[in-house]
């Protein structure tokens, strides 16, 4: 035990002595790698003959040289302030931020501070999120406003207020998932729609996104449930003009001002006339016989479309006499693929970080 204490006092004066010649950076760093250098300090070397001392004296020892050492760190630092004004000399592990002050900075730590910084993720905004919010700004810049309603629906939201009648077969196309009674899952958006009719009259714009649920077995473009959105305009002299050229421009905005887009005759309960609207395939535009994307036709459809029926505006009291409309639909998941060239649907929904940090960085 003496002998540790007359070593530490020995080597404090040598310290001392060294202190007093101290004129610059590289001085200073030299008496700091001589007292704390990882492998041949002294101090490093005390503590390795720690082990050595017996263990009814370790703890005093280790009292004494921990304090030895923090006298060697504090006069190293403020030795570090006078050889070079203005600097700050860290004398241990750099923790914060001390290497950005004022002036001329010297900082000796253990860590290596060549090495480049790791890139910290913070998070980035989801994929369909990203579209989703492309979409709605293209309509909210025409003056429409954002709709939302429940994921639970009734019968009647659903499928009666719709046009669709009781038992018909065409209710089997929309493969529902049946809850209890009369309630189901929503599949589609439409339910928000007819509420919105039903609490406000024309002019009527909106959007309505969200969730819809179907009974599908999950395959690279279908699942149980995915995003949708869906679209409405009902006034006074609203026709199959307003329908063409909103989509017309809303797909250019989407996917470009020369993208080919052609309408097809279609049907649904819901609207009369109907119409399907394909664009052209975005991935071989119509050169690969083969395009797993587009099956060789060189068209991809992309959202279905019509004139509101006049027995659905009549169901939420609006006269289609005097009122007519349009409305449309696409599913946001499997546009998505497409604008970002992703083959499985599944994907969106995996939380993968791999796949997820693609798309932004915040
Ligand atoms: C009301 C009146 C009319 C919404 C429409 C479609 C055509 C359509 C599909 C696109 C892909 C569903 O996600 S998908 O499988 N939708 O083709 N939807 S017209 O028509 C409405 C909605 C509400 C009151």
């Amino acid at each position: 035990m003496a002998s540790l204490k007359d070593r530490i006092d020995g080597l404090r004066k040598t310290f001392e002595e060294s202190a007093r010649e101290i004129g610059d950076a590289k001085s200073l760093e030299e008496l700091r790698t001589a007292f704390l250098g990882r492998k041949k300090g002294h101090v490093t070397l005390l503590f390795e003959d720690l082990r050595s001392v017996p263990p009814e004296d370790r703890r005093e020892a280790g009292r004494l040289l921990n304090e030895f050492k923090s006298f060697v760190q504090a006069r190293l630092r403020d030795l570090g302030e006078k050889a070079i004004p203005g600097a700050k000399y860290a004398a241990g592990r750099v923790t914060g931020t001390s290497s950005v002050t004022a002036g001329a900075t010297v900082i000796h730590s253990d860590e290596d501070l060549t090495l480049p910084g790791r890139k910290r993720y913070v998070g980035a905004i989801h994929p369909l999120t990203i579209f989703e919010e492309k979409i709605e700004r293209i309509f909210l810049a025409m003056g429409y406003t954002i709709e939302d309603g429940p994921e639970i629906e009734t019968d009647y939201y659903n499928f009666g207020a719709l046009n669709f009648p009781p038992h018909h077969p065409a209710r089997d196309q929309w493969d529902t998932l049946f809850i209890k009674g009369d309630l189901l899952l929503r599949t589609h958006t439409s339910p928000v729609q007819v509420r919105v009719m039903e609490r406000s009259r024309p002019p009527i714009r909106i959007i309505c996104p969200g969730r819809v649920f179907r009974h599908e077995t999950p395959d690279p473009t279908h699942l149980p449930m995915f995003l949708q959105v869906e679209g409405l305009v009902v006034d006074e002299g609203v026709t199959f003009a307003h329908l063409k050229g909103t989509l017309v421009h809303f797909l250019r905005a989407l996917f470009g001002e020369t993208v080919k887009v052609r309408f097809r005759p279609s049907f649904f309960p819901f609207t009369e006339p109907s119409a399907e609207v394909d664009i052209e395939c975005l991935v071989c535009s119509g050169g690969d016989p083969g395009c797993r994307v587009c099956g060789g036709t060189g068209w991809k459809e992309i959202l279905g479309s019509g004139m509101v029926h006049p027995r659905v505006l009549a169901n939420v009291d609006i006269d289609p006499e005097r009122y007519s409309g349009w409305a449309f639909g696409l599913g946001i998941d499997r546009t998505a693929m497409l604008a970002f060239g992703i083959p499985e649907m599944r994907y969106f929904y995996e939380n993968d970080l791999r796949f997820l940090r693609q798309f932004g960085d915040l």
